[in-house]
């Protein structure tokens, strides 16, 4: 049994405020799990940094890496050789530009850890069930049903209208919009939503321990 399930929200290469989280975390991977709810890349400087940090902790049993909708609107861009550009304007040529600059293999090697991260993960903990996943659920379809862009994209018919037992866990809509002002992530008896707004200039990159309902920032 873990002592403790650490869920972090969106990081979109804030690198140096994920490191200012981590180091306060003190993660201990025999005793904790550390869950990454996807969006690592995209709007910060040091995309690179995040990405090449997933790659290296990949094989560690204690952490879980999901795929966000910027992860997959990567894939979708190098998948279509560039036709699918959306990412781009989603501050993907941030990112692309640092890939650009990785001989071809180094690329490959990115693209293939990225296209390897599960979009949910489910396990119970305490007698309850936790499922995580970066936007949310569609509360009309059952947990293992759910469709990759609902589990990528989802907003308010999430948010606004989930009423299962399972608790969700997941980034994706920054909190300041769900309930105005709220610069910590929100707890409610079955959610849990982590992401504060990592670029903007009053946001933070959240961690929140899904037993207890502490939560970290960086400082
Ligand atoms: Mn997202």
């Amino acid at each position: 049994m873990y002592e403790r399930i650490l869920a972090v929200g969106d990081i979109h290469g804030e690198w140096d405020k994920f490191l200012s989280l981590y180091r306060q975390l003190d993660f201990n991977p025999e005793k904790d799990l550390l869950v990454f709810l996807g969006d690592y890349i995209d709007r910060g400087a040091r995309s690179m940094d995040a990405l090449i940090w997933m790659y290296e902790h990949r094989q560690e049993k204690a952490i879980i890496m999901l795929r966000g909708n910027h992860e997959q609107m990567m894939l979708d861009y190098y998948d279509t050789n560039g036709q699918d550009d959306i990412w781009l304007q989603n501050g993907g040529d941030i990112t692309a530009d640092a890939l650009a600059s990785l001989d071809g293999g180094t690329q490959r090697l990115y693209l293939d850890f990225v296209r390897s991260l599960p979009l949910a993960h489910h396990l119970r903990a305490n007698n309850r069930d936790y499922f995580f996943c970066h936007a949310g659920v569609d509360p009309a379809v059952p947990l293992d049903e759910q469709a990759p862009e609902t589990l990528l994209w989802i907003r308010e018919r999430f948010f606004d209208h989930y009423t299962g037992e399972t608790i969700v866990v997941a980034g994706h809509t920054n909190t300041a919009y769900i309930e105005p002002l709220t610069p910590l992530p929100i707890i409610r008896r079955n959610m849990i939503l982590v992401d504060t707004g990592s670029y903007m200039h009053y946001g933070h990159i959240s961690c929140v321990d899904v037993l207890s309902g502490r939560i970290w920032q960086d400082c």
